[in-house]
């Protein structure tokens, strides 16, 4: 499992969710997901699974909501399985 770090200045995140995006199929993936969704207010980390087609990602719900986390991921393309 790899993991990465995103620094936003904060240590605040609680909260820790698995979504799953059959559109997930490479590293230029991972990369763009992890980019983006690291890019949002509260995202502390994120890993993505590409085997597994699998993000796990630990926010801060107080900064962002998971609505906004598949808003962002929708719009580079990743839609997720409900
Ligand atoms: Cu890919």
């Amino acid at each position: 499992m790899m993991e990465r770090t995103q620094s936003n200045g904060m240590n605040t995140a609680s909260t820790s969710v698995t979504l799953v995006s059959p559109d997930i199929s490479c590293e230029h993936c991972q990369r763009a997901i992890e980019s983006a969704l690291g890019a949002l207010p509260g995202v502390a980390q994120v890993s993505v699974d590409i085997a597994n087609k699998s993000i796990q990602l630990f926010y801060d719900p107080a900064q962002v909501s998971l609505e906004q986390i598949e808003k962002q991921l929708d719009e580079i393309g990743y839609s997720i399985v409900h």
